[in-house]
């Protein structure tokens, strides 16, 4: 790809498709995850490629369920890997949570290649190698999960995928909080928490709230959590990403 000027208009956009074609050929990211990826951009398009105020209170929402969690861990795949890995370490550190690679395609190259990725920028302590458990009733790898990982985890965030994982894990009992631009999709729908939002600008916008919520009493904590409607945020969603195409022209 040629040198992108930063007077481009789509300039960060641009350079986001290079960060993430580059994770691709270096074995990263899966060569579909590039397809996920434009569809991704899509959504961003239509809602403005801002944190929607229904967005911020998502996140805000997410890192209070983070704070009072007991067990909570941070899945990552190969798109996170490529467009924000150190935001998910620091966020991990912060909160603190378990950090896990799971992946649907799976593969042992792809997994050391990520968690090599990890270690480089700063991770100490990485799950999803082991593989020694199953969710139940998830017949594909992304299935495949480590028994101190996500398989013993009270809160799971999972970052852009798709959606038969987050029912999987809310039958386990689980909470999901999920990240996901589609807000139509299957995971923003079975999601105890669905953040609409670029996992680019979501990632540090819930290390922001955590920061903000960490003085506060559990119960507060348990309040905000308890009161979320993630169904009302979806409609929220919908009726403004409708009300601007409406007023587009
Ligand atoms: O790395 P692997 O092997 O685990 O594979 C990962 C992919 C992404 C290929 C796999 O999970 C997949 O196929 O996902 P889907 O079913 O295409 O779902 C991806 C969802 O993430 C779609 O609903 C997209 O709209 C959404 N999405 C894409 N990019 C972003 C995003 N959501 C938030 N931020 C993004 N940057």
């Amino acid at each position: 790809m040629g040198k992108i000027p930063e007077s481009h208009p789509r300039y960060f956009s641009l350079k986001t498709r290079e960060r993430i074609s580059k994770a691709m050929e270096n074995g990263i990211t899966h060569k579909t995850g590039l397809i996920a990826h434009g569809r991704g951009e899509a959504f961003d398009y239509l809602i403005g490629e801002k944190t929607l105020v229904y967005a911020d209170d998502a996140e805000r929402v997410a890192a209070a369920s983070l704070l009072i969690a007991k067990n909570p861990v941070l899945s990552i795949n190969g798109n996170v890997a490529a467009l924000n890995l150190k935001e998910c370490i620091s966020l991990s550190e912060f909160i603190p949570t378990k950090l896990e690679v799971n992946l649907f395609h799976r593969t042992k190259e792809r997994i050391e290649k990520i968690i090599n990725e990890l270690k480089k920028n700063g991770a100490k302590e990485i799950y999803g190698k082991k593989a020694d458990a199953n969710i139940p009733n998830l017949n594909h790898d992304r299935g495949r999960c480590d028994i101190d990982g996500i398989y013993s985890a009270d809160v799971v965030l999972v970052p852009l995928e798709d959606g038969d994982r987050c029912q999987a894990l809310r039958n386990m009992g689980k909470t999901v909080i999920a990240i996901d631009l589609n807000p139509l999709s299957r995971t923003a729908r079975t999601a105890n928490i669905t953040i609409v939002d670029n996992v680019i600008r979501a990632i540090p916008n819930i290390e922001k709230w955590a920061r903000k919520l960490k003085k506060l009493d559990e119960i507060n904590l348990e309040e905000m959590v308890e009161s979320w409607n993630n169904i009302d945020m979806l409609q929220n969603t919908l009726s403004f990403v409708s009300k601007r195409l409406n007023s587009m022209f």
